[in-house]
């Protein structure tokens, strides 16, 4: 039984590998300390750069043309000087890729904006690689995506999401004539965007060498009852920004557009990360919130991977009672981590060496997405986050001028109203001074169990234990961008709070002819390393292990979006820690009246799993933050099941040596895919994923956001403390 809380493990992580079932081994040394949050990992890459923009300017006319002139003007004087300076010579077109090559030189660099998208557009539609990678992706969505009939039902308001036929999206991809590679490569990521699923993304490395910044970023509280977008924080050493302090001016109009629509258009297309726009709303502005530092997310209307379609973004923004001012504000583009300095010369070179997949299954693009294959039992587990929580990161964050870790140290303070009572991996604990009310702010469940190593665990179990001996009768949690993590260590905060009840969630996986196939193979390896091996699932019926293939081999028929499709028996991840449940003289005090939930809808994966449980089956109240004024707010998003991407699946499959047609192929070109594989529900009897069962979507309560919660989240903690009855 020991084998499938391994297994749980690796789903944990909220991808499934295909090496990551096998027994113990130390290697999980290595992986855990990879799956810890190191404190540098997600800070900001991206922001901290931007400085001075003027700089980049001179480059463009000096290095392109150095010829004619210059050898002419450093010869002592000739005969011919005269004539020699009379340019005739007309100059080629230059290669964007080039001007691109020579202006990244190193992560500081400055690029300029239509050398990127002319880089970007340059480089050719290719027939026969767009051929295999939309095989690549039929095969991923087509075979394993569970949500693939159940997208094609519209799910009504007030958490609207149109209806999409992923499949017939693929096909109308393959049929039409694209311009170039960016274009076509960036309706693949848009049509995965648009079933705004968190958990599912195609997006190229190749288009994705660049970062897209406004020193302006946004946000929009109701302030007066009135709901608008105002400036959260303006660098104002940037281009465009004027020095007269924009922090919280309206802002009316963005290129044109009334701003609030402008910024949800924008997102709807682009965030993915939630069936309701509130919360998409929410993904485009600022907001700040901890991990392993309180720190700010510009939001990601204002930082931006895909290339604007614009150099620069007009506003016309009103402070106080003052004139409405135009400004327009140039992006300002600098290398992403995806940048191969001194690599690339030309268009060709860049595709060669950015779009290309590199020979090697060993070698990895980012560092960030952790790729390899290793032998055969030996496990290491991929560490890439679900695609939302990637988008997150990417984004880096906004650090204010007068510097310090914003929070701690000697930063400005985001969090006055409370006491730091202890800080772990995962959470940080808080006592609000001068009350029994307590927080937990759980910024992810990025955590790793081993027999010999449960650090993770116990922290959290200390930091409660704190709280209670400290006096603290109330406890907040505080699950605001959490994007998830490790199911596991979901389940086992299930289990700590309520010891009585089950932690798991009942799921499925789809059980075509495609998915059988590979599970009748995997049941006849020695031990259960296939994500398709039953052996790995505990059966919702009798609760013990699958001993043959019947989860998928006696599948279930199941109608939606007007298509029957076959869905394997219910099941879940097996579970269990030695250390629950708590000693009788040491458990916790609080019953779910005397908790609450706080997010701002951005509480995906295994968050949801905690923060759903607490809320549907024990009735703990929630609050979610922002958002559409007047509008319910949902206090989670992609809950999904479990994620796997590309490399994970066609690793299993590989290792099946399972040849049925249609399998799934390793991209040609750069690129990533994550899908979703299983699918919870939000009670063992329901018959809607919960991914899809809006019903359960709004928080008890939605509160506005307002200028100086914003900035300091306690404000909402002491909010929610007087509502405790
Ligand atoms: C790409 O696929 C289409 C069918 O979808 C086929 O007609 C065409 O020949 C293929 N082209 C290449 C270059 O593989
Ligand atoms: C701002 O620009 C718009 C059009 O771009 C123009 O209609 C408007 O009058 C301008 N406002 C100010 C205050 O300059
Ligand atoms: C709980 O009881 C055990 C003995 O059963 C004892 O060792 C331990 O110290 C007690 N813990 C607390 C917090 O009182
Ligand atoms: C689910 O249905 C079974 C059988 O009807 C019932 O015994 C059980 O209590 C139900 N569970 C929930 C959570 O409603
Ligand atoms: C898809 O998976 C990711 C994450 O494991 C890898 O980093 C990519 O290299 C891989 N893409 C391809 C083309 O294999």
């Amino acid at each position: 039984m020991k084998f499938t809380s391994v297994l749980s493990l690796a789903v944990a992580l909220c991808v499934v590998s295909a090496n990551a079932a096998p027994v113990t081994t130390p290697t999980h040394v290595a992986s855990k300390a990879v799956v810890k949050p190191a404190a540098t990992t997600h800070t900001t890459t991206t922001v901290a750069k931007p400085k001075t923009t003027t700089v980049a300017k001179p480059k463009t006319t000096t290095v392109a043309k150095p010829k004619t002139t210059t050898v002419a003007a450093t010869k002592p004087k000739t005969t011919t000087t005269t004539k020699a300076v009379t340019p005739t010579a007309t100059p080629k077109p230059k290669d964007p890729c080039s001007e691109l090559a020579a202006q990244g030189k190193t992560a500081d660099s400055i690029l300029q904006f239509n050398t990127v998208r002319d880089c970007y557009g340059a480089q050719t539609f290719k027939q026969d690689v767009a051929n295999k990678t939309l095989a690549s992706l039929e095969s991923l969505i087509g075979n394993f995506y569970v949500f693939v009939d159940q997208a094609m039902v519209p799910t009504g308001a007030p958490f609207k999401t149109p209806a999409v036929d992923l499949m017939a999206g693929l096909k109308k991809i393959r049929a039409t004539k694209w311009k170039n590679d960016y274009d076509f490569n960036m309706a693949l990521t848009y049509l995965t965007f648009s079933a705004n699923d968190g958990h599912l993304a195609y997006r190229s490395d190749c288009y994705h060498t660049a970062t897209f910044a406004q020193p302006i970023s946004l946000y929009a509280p109701v302030v007066d009852g009135v709901q608008s977008v105002r400036v959260f924080y303006a660098d104002d050493t940037q281009k465009g920004v004027p020095k007269t302090g924009l922090t919280d001016c309206v802002v009316n109009t963005i290129d044109g557009v009334p701003a609030l629509k402008a910024v949800q258009d924008f997102t709807d297309r682009t965030s993915a990360i939630s069936k309701d726009p509130g919360v998409r709303l929410n993904d485009a502005f600022a907001s700040t919130s901890w991990y392993n530092e309180w720190l700010i997310s510009p939001g990601g209307f204002s930082r931006r991977w895909e290339v604007p379609k614009k150099s620069s973004m007009q506003y016309t923004i009103q402070c106080a009672a003052g004139k409405a001012q135009n400004l327009t504000v140039p992006w300002i583009v600098t290398p992403s981590d995806n940048f191969e300095f001194n690599t690339f010369t030309n268009t060709k070179t860049y595709w060669n060496v950015q779009c290309l997949q590199p020979l090697s299954p060993f070698d990895n693009t980012g560092g960030k997405n952790n790729g390899q294959i290793s032998g055969n039992n030996d496990i290491k587990q991929r560490t890439n986050e679900v695609p939302a929580t990637t988008l997150f990161r990417e984004r880096g964050t906004i650090k204010l001028p007068s510097g310090g870790k914003n929070g701690r140290g000697n930063g400005p303070q985001t969090i006055t109203k409370a006491k730091e009572v202890l800080l772990t991996a995962t959470t940080a604990f808080y006592q609000i001074t001068g009350s029994k009310t307590c927080v937990a702010v759980i910024a992810s469940e990025e955590a790793a169990y081993f027999k010999f190593d449960a650090t993770d665990y116990m922290d959290f179990i200390k930091g409660l234990q704190q709280l209670r001996d400290g006096g603290c009768q109330k406890l907040i949690l505080d699950m605001t961008n959490n994007g998830g993590g490790s199911v596991d260590f979901a389940y086992f905060i299930n289990a700590l709070f309520f010891p009585k009840d089950k932690p798991y969630f009942v799921e499925d996986l789809r059980s075509n002819s495609y998915v059988q196939g590979a599970a009748k193979v995997a049941i006849k390896q020695a031990t259960a390393r296939s994500v398709f091996d039953a052996r790995g699932y505990n059966s919702a019926t009798t609760l013990k292990p699958f001993k043959d293939a019947s989860m998928f081999s006696k599948g279930v028929n199941v109608k939606r979006g007007g298509k029957t499709d076959t869905y394997s028996q219910k099941n879940y991840f097996d579970f269990g820690w030695p250390f629950l449940p708590l000693a009788k003289n040491n458990t916790l005090p609080w019953k779910p009246t005397d908790m609450a939930i706080v997010t701002n809808g951005f509480c995906g994966s295994a968050c949801t799993m905690i923060a759903t449980r607490f809320n549907i089956v024990h009735k703990v109240k929630t609050y979610a933050v922002g958002g559409i004024q007047k509008s319910a707010l949902s206090y989670f998003s992609f809950p999904g099941g479990f994620v796997m991407d590309n490399d994970s699946i066609v690793a299993d499959i590989k290792q099946l040596n399972y040849k049925a047609k249609n399998g799934p192929t390793k991209f040609v070109a750069r690129s990533t895919a994550n899908v979703p594989v299983g699918e919870i529900y939000a009670t063992e009897n329901s018959t809607i994923p919960l991914e899809y069962d809006t019903k359960y979507f709004a928080a008890n309560v939605h509160l506005d956001q307002d200028s100086v919660s914003a900035r300091h989240p306690d404000n909402i903690w002491v909010k929610i403390a007087a509502d405790f009855k």
